[in-house]
């Protein structure tokens, strides 16, 4: 008898399978579709690791076992690769950040291929090959000639040491990542998206999608879409009035003080000059705070007081107007009136400077609404906490801006068909000091003819942030060569909407939200087909260290998919990381696992190749057959790779007994291994003398009558007498007990009544209350 010998069996097929392309999906077929997607990776030069080996899995064997099913299944990798990382080691390295990035996505896709990842790489993209991202321009264009990109002043993150702009994730706890001074803030003119437009749709839609709750949850909370009123106190003295906004407009008759942002444009306007100097001083310090820090302060809330008066636009009360950082001045009004009373924060700040508290109670809030908005003095108002996409960075390694400045015609688009705008080879990419991007200094670049006039123009020299080609690049993997058009239209009514998205739980606000905003975008220009680009979202979980810790090269406890796959085998990784839990839970590694996985493929192995390979099938292993063949189906449809690979153990447990059973019925059992031991399944199949490949196969049938369920006896009651017994399977459903009780010979004693309700006790009794 052979030695089961996975090194062997496995490359064998993977150079099989890799020439005759049996995971190459036509892109037109008669099949139904089936669209499966998982986030792909930003290739860091540490490769992957076990974890994401986890995560690939999932779908992987979800993808296999629909294609066995009869779908034609899109499952596609690529690779998302502009960003800071790959910028950062090429300054420190000198090598440029195109060969980082081959060199990177060469080791990723390898690995990939290592873990017989059914991909079809024909499909493969890059978002930093210029066929790629010139439709990422072509978009960027859209959005600008609808007037959703625009520039503007915003404030962005800056190191004064190293004198660059810093992006928020250079800015980790407040400081510099390279020199760990003090981050500090500064306006700067901007590239801004303005999904704000889309505030309402974006909430709204997630009725439409399948996500889990936690995901719709957050997204409308970031978005924080909130109605209130816009309430006018005016300034004692003066003529214009402070507008605050309120989502309690209830509370207004305890009012004791107005408070303005430190950035609020009127503020200056109603300074006293005795109060001047520390209401300066005071601004001056909020500067150097983030607005998370503003709006996160505990306890020690400060302020000054402005000097002036402000009243109450109903009662004509008076209060004192302050400044105080607790208040943003990007949200609402930039003011709030403060009701320490009802709002805690209002309460620390009058706590801290011995304000006044007073208690009311509240008024009827539609009435008070009306009442306000009646009196001349407020409006009703709906704010949105979303922001506007900041979408310029002063960095290399990032698409260019397809836009030029001329003296005479201003700022110009690119015209389409001169798309791409390809990012210049350069040497040097540092920043500059005068947080410019690098390519600023690039003069053979720069300088260009206007489209328009064809006189001298200025490129912008501002790229995209890594999230750009992210936003979109579902869409060009339903026709990746194409180039017309970003992906034609038939294939993106053939393939949209993905049918499931997994990815990372750090992604819910930004990237799930971004793509979901172009996405909507596109609809509205026509050019895709569906309001939502992902019918269904997953977000996995996360593989830590033996020892529960975080895995991370710092801490030297990284374990690399190649090393186990050495040891153990490819098949024993894979059906351990199927089997190590729920795909969305968060585990500890185990690599006593994966030998554990190793011995479980090996006595397949032997099983096949012993005398309970026989030609008659034994009756209760053909029972158990069928039950399995149906659970490993409906838990692979659910995520369940965990509990499908538990009931193929429990089988081979089972067949190990001494039951015998058939070819015919053994090549099923196949099937339904092979989507999480690939290489073992077809070598077996190829043994049994089954056509290539087994992954080209149908998932099988099982025998209805053969796993038929043992009845159970139900005593059907009318008024908490038993009128009859009936025999049904365990699960059915409560509307189908219902029925088979009316249908049965206590139905007689139903006649003429109405029943008030059915009382179940399950698997015993049904009792029906009539009157
Ligand atoms: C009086 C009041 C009484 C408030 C009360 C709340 C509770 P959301 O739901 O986030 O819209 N607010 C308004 N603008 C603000 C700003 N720029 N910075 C900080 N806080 C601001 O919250 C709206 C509430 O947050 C508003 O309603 C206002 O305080 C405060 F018992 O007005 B409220
Ligand atoms: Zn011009």
């Amino acid at each position: 008898m052979r030695k089961y010998n996975p090194r062997e069996i496995e490359s064998k097929w993977q150079k099989i399978w890799e020439e005759k392309e049996i995971y190459k999906t036509p892109s037109d077929s008669d099949k139904p579709k089936y669209y499966a997607l998982v986030e792909f990776p930003y290739p860091s030069g540490e490769g992957l690791h076990v974890g994401h080996a986890f995560t690939y899995m999932v779908l992987d064997v979800l993808a296999r076992k629909k294609r066995l099913s009869g779908f034609n299944v899109l499952y596609p990798m690529g690779w998302d690769a502009f960003g800071l990382p790959t910028e950062n080691y090429a300054i420190k390295t000198g090598i440029h950040p195109a060969i980082v990035t081959k060199n990177n996505t060469d080791r990723f896709r390898r690995q990939m291929k290592d873990l017989s990842l059914a991909y079809d790489w024909t499909r493969e993209i890059n978002t930093t090959d210029p066929h790629y991202y010139k439709w990422t321009q072509f978009i960027f264009l859209q959005l600008y000639k609808k007037g959703l990109a625009y520039k503007a002043e915003v404030p962005v993150g800056w190191c004064p040491s190293c004198k660059v702009v810093l992006a928020n994730e250079e800015i980790v706890a407040g400081v510099c990542e390279r020199c760990n001074t003090k981050a500090q803030k500064r306006l700067q003119s901007q590239w801004l998206l303005k999904i704000t437009d889309y505030a309402d749709r974006l909430a709204d839609d997630l009725d439409l999608v399948d996500y889990p709750e936690s995901v719709k949850l957050a997204q409308r909370n970031w978005i924080g879409k909130s109605a209130g009123v816009e309430i006018n106190f005016p300034v004692k003295g003066k003529d214009f009035s402070i507008s605050v906004f309120t989502t309690r407009p209830d509370t207004i008759y305890g009012v004791t003080f107005v408070v303005l942002a430190p950035e609020h444009k009127k503020l200056f306007d109603i300074v006293t000059k005795e109060q001047h100097a520390s209401v300066s001083q005071y601004i001056e310090k909020a500067k150097s705070k983030s607005e998370l820090e503003r709006v996160s302060q505990a306890k020690d809330k400060t302020g000054v007081f402005t000097g002036s008066y402000a009243y109450n636009p109903l009662t004509k009360e008076e209060f004192p107007v302050w400044v105080a950082d607790y208040v943003v001045g990007s949200y609402g009004t930039g003011a709030v009136m403060g009701v320490p009373a009802y709002d805690e924060r209002d309460k620390d700040f009058v706590t801290r400077y011995n304000l006044s508290i007073k208690e009311i109670p509240l008024e009827n809030i539609e009435s008070i609404t009306e009442k306000i908005v009646k009196s001349g003095f407020g409006r009703k108002q709906t704010n949105y906490h979303l922001r506007d996409w900041v979408f310029s960075r002063q960095h290399y390694w990032g698409e260019p801006i397809p836009i030029v400045y001329c003296d005479r015609c201003g700022m110009v688009p690119l015209k389409e068909e001169d798309l791409p705008l390809k990012l210049p080879n350069i040497e040097k990419y540092h920043p500059t000091d005068t947080g410019e991007s690098p390519l600023a200094k690039v003069e053979e670049w720069v300088n260009t003819k206007c489209p328009i006039c064809g006189g001298a123009a200025k490129r912008e020299t501002d790229t995209m942030p890594n999230w750009a080609g992210s936003s979109w690049y579902y869409l060009r993997f339903c026709d990746p060569q194409n180039i017309e058009v970003f992906a034609s239209s038939d294939s993106l009514n053939y393939w949209l909407p993905v049918d499931i998205y997994l990815g990372g739980a750090e992604h819910t606000t930004l990237h799930l939200l971004y793509s979901r905003f172009w996405h909507k975008f596109l609809y509205d220009q026509g050019l895709v087909p569906e309001l939502e680009p992902y019918k269904s979202r997953r977000q996995h979980g996360m593989i830590l260290a033996e020892n529960g810790e975080k895995m991370s090269k710092s801490k030297g406890n990284v374990i690399n998919p190649d090393s186990m796959i050495e040891k153990f085998g490819l098949d024993a990784l894979r059906i351990y990381l199927a089997f190590m839990g729920p795909y969305d839970q968060t585990m500890p590694w185990s690599t006593s696992g994966v030998e554990g996985a190793r011995r479980f493929l090996a006595r397949i192995w032997n099983l096949f190749n012993s005398e309970k390979l026989s030609n008659t099938n034994s009756q209760i292993l053909l029972q158990e057959l069928q039950k399995t063949i149906k659970k490993v189906g409906s838990d692979i449809d659910n995520l369940k790779n965990n509990t499908a690979v538990a009931a193929l153990m429990s089988f081979v447990k089972e067949w190990e007994k001494g039951e015998t059973l058939s070819p015919d019925a053994a090549k099923d059992f196949l099937i339904i291994l092979a989507p999480f031991a690939p290489h073992i399944a077809e070598e077996l199949w190829q043994s049994l003398g089954g056509a290539f490949s087994i992954h080209n196969q149908s998932w099988p049938a099982y025998d209805k009558e053969l796993i038929k369920e043992e009845n159970i006896n139900i005593a059907v009651q009318v008024n908490g007498k038993t009128r009859a017994v009936i025999s049904l399977p365990q699960a059915v459903p409560q509307e189908n007990l219902i029925q088979k009780a009316k249908q049965s010979s206590a139905g007689k004693y139903l006649e003429g009544k109405e029943i008030l309700k059915e009382i179940i006790v399950p698997g015993k009794i049904i009792n029906f209350v009539t009157r």
